[in-house]
């Protein structure tokens, strides 16, 4: 493994292009300083992949899955130090990052045992004497840009399964996490990751080198691209991978709906709105957007939701009663700040007594931690009800602790509103009714629901991806993410001595097509 232009210290770094870690609930602590990776250093690292894969190929599918395995040890021993690396980094609540370096476990271990299978098919030919087989090949160089709200999670997804099918990465880390993605690609290299097979590239996105390693499609050198992040920059990444001919695998925004019917078991989905809405500060991608409520229950509903969400324990992620902590940066702040202020209009109505940033002025009364508030970008949570489909915040995706409310008076409104927003990737219906539970799983236009269950949660060995909007209709995790990192190569062999034309001279048993059955007795 080669981390390029990485500088860890707490001094400012003098390069031009240094930027600092810090921690998102404590400003004061300032974590490391690292330098973006110049175009220059991404171009050497494309060159250096070039080189790794030739040898990396050659690896034996079970050789390089024990890798895998090892880096899933690691990870199990480092679970709770690199956790506590990640909510200092980007501030989600310690339990959750366990979650994320968890669901990397989980990841690993589903791949390990991948490696003594990535099974191609054996297929009968037309032709006697001739064989017909399919393999999975690996494609190359494998370049990606991830986000900070999943650090280790995330990039889990996309490198494990890439390097188990042979491919060497290279890896623009999210900004907001560098020291979480140090640590990452370090134990790693002690899984036994050879040189240069994975390789860091420390820096921004836009003007940074995040752009850079997308402007280095076009030079040839990369052959696969993975993006998780908002839909506008996938939407660029897409184009420029579509005009090269390189295919991307991007995890882009959502707007997700959760319904609640008539029939619903009213506190399961109070709890399950709770933690779709609020959880992670609503910085997944997978965060509720749109709380459709039937008008039977809405105001039982919440009445129940409202009672619960002010008693949230908001503050220092490391206290183990925080529903959330804070934003992932002063940036995502900023964005939560300016979509309270661009996107709730005069027709609405705020269902929660404050909003913004929680400070001294405007306190949270279940406050947590011994620091105050202004230290950290912490947000308070906003309901928004009587939101109307032609509204920007209903198909606007919002990350942070902000969703909406609407009503709808049967399943088909429900559905209507559900798939309205032109984003799909998670989703939720709450109800009883097996009736309502079939026709929402074959409406939803979303990549993935659940049923009783919350927005949020995927486990690690489904197929994780959306539609329209939310992406391009790539899957990652189990067995389909490896369609995203191979591709298959159709083998025909002829044993026959002899050139056999497939179609013209494929053997023919004659037929009686005219043949009727008469029944004389
Ligand atoms: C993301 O927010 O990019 O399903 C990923 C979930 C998590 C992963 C979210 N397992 O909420």
């Amino acid at each position: 493994m080669q981390a390029l232009s990485w500088v860890s210290g707490k001094r400012e770094h003098k390069s031009a292009n240094a930027f600092v870690s810090s921690n998102p609930a404590n400003n004061r602590d300032q974590i490391a300083t690292f330098a973006a990776a110049t175009p220059a250093q991404i171009k050497s690292a494309i060159q250096n992949a070039k080189k790794a894969y030739a040898s990396w190929k050659q690896v034996p599918a079970p050789t390089r899955a024990n890798m895998i395995a090892n880096f899933g040890q690691l990870l199990i021993r480092h679970k709770n130090d690199l956790s506590r690396v990640i909510t200092r980094e980007m501030g989600k609540p310690f339990r959750e990052a366990q979650g994320d370096v968890q669901e990397a476990i989980d990841t690993c271990q589903f791949f390990a045992s991948e490696g003594r299978r990535l099974y191609g098919m054996t297929v009968p030919s037309e032709m006697p004497q001739k064989e017909l087989s399919t393999y999975r090949r690996s494609l190359g160089v494998f370049a990606c840009i991830t986000a900070a709200n999943f650090p280790v999670a995330v990039p889990s997804w996309y490198f494990v399964p890439a390097l188990l099918c042979g491919n060497v990465c290279i890896w623009k880390a999210p900004e907001d996490a560098p020291v979480t993605s140090l640590y990452f690609a370090k134990l790693l290299a002690a899984a036994g990751c050879p040189s240069d097979v994975f390789q860091v590239l420390f820096g921004g996105g836009e003007n940074s080198t995040g752009q850079w390693l997308v402007d280095e499609v076009k030079n040839g050198g990369i052959d696969k691209f993975g993006f998780t992040g908002s839909t506008e920059v996938g939407c660029h990444i897409g184009e420029v991978c579509g005009r090269h001919l390189i295919s991307a695998c991007l995890e882009l925004g959502g707007k997700n709906p959760l319904v609640v019917m008539e029939d619903a078991d009213l506190d399961w989905a109070v709890e399950a709105t709770l933690w779709s809405g609020l959880g992670t500060a609503g910085q997944r991608c997978t965060s509720l957007g749109n709380l459709i409520l039937h008008k039977k229950i809405k105001k039982n509903f919440l009445d129940k939701l409202l009672k619960k969400i002010s008693l949230i324990k908001i503050g220092d992620p490391m206290h183990p009663e925080v529903l959330y902590g804070p934003m992932i940066s002063e940036k995502f702040m900023e964005g939560h700040l300016s979509n309270l202020e661009r996107l709730i209009k005069k027709h609405h109505r705020v269902l929660t007594k404050t909003q913004g940033r929680i400070s001294k002025m405007n306190p949270w009364p279940h406050w947590v931690g011994r620091r105050g508030p202004q230290q950290g970008y912490f947000c308070h949570p906003t309901l928004v009800d009587e939101v109307q489909p032609d509204d920007e915040i209903y198909s606007t995706e919002t990350f942070g602790p902000l969703f909406n409310v609407m009503t709808c008076q049967n399943l088909d409104e429900a559905i209507d509103l559900a798939n309205g927003t032109g984003y799909g990737l998670s989703s939720a219906i709450f109800t009883q009714n097996p009736l309502n539970i079939y026709r929402w799983k074959e409406s939803i236009g979303a990549g993935m629901t659940s049923i009783n269950n919350s927005t949020t949660g995927a486990e690690a060995h489904l197929p994780f991806g959306g539609n329209g909007r939310s992406g391009n209709g790539s899957r990652q995790s189990g067995v389909w993410v490896l369609d995203q990192f191979t591709r298959w190569q159709a083998v025909n062999w002829d044993f026959s001595q002899k050139l056999q034309l497939a179609q013209m001279e494929t053997p023919q048993l004659t037929a009686n097509l005219n043949y009727q059955f008469k029944m004389n007795f």
